[in-house]
């Protein structure tokens, strides 16, 4: 089951100029940057109370964050819930037949194991189930 949202994903141009919009006019708290290599992204992540936000730049043209910044402009990019257990919540999944892009977790920030649910299996929002890192 799903325990709570871990974060919103957006989507954006550039780190370097939506990170003071978030850090000092909405005023959360910034975490730092860090390279995930295996998405194609460098992400930043922002703390404001219970909440948490993540944006997204691509590092490579073929970064799925560039493809959809070029159809779609920037913007909110996906939505990511907490689980316990995430290898027998995608078991669970596929046994209920939801498309998957992710049938095995992938390494995400932090640490975190991710995978993603097809947005076509959603109702058009991209879906992130993530495991937090153990300790
Ligand atoms: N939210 C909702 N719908 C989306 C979407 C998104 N973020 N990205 C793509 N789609 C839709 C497209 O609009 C398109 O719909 P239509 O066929 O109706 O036009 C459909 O999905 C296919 O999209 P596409 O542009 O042809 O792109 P691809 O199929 O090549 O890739 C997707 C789409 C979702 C499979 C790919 O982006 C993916 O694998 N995403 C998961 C990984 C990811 O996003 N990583 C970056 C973040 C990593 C992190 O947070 O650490």
């Amino acid at each position: 089951t799903t325990k709570k949202i871990s974060h919103v994903g957006i989507a954006v141009k550039s780190l370097d100029a939506a990170v003071p919009l978030y850090r000092d006019v909405l005023g959360m708290e910034f975490e730092g940057t860090e390279v995930v290599a295996e998405q194609k992204v460098k992400v930043a992540f922002f703390v404001s109370g219970e909440s948490r936000i993540e944006l997204l730049e691509a590092t490579s043209p073929d970064s799925p964050v560039a493809k959809f910044i070029e159809k779609n402009g920037e913007g909110v990019h996906h939505l990511a819930y907490e689980v316990d257990d995430l290898k027998a919540t995608l078991a669970r999944l596929q046994t209920q037949g939801v498309r998957l892009i992710d049938s095995e977790p992938r390494r995400g920030a932090h640490g975190t194991a991710i995978a993603f649910l097809h947005p076509k299996a959603t109702g058009g929002v991209l879906t992130e189930l993530c495991q937090p890192a153990q300790g």
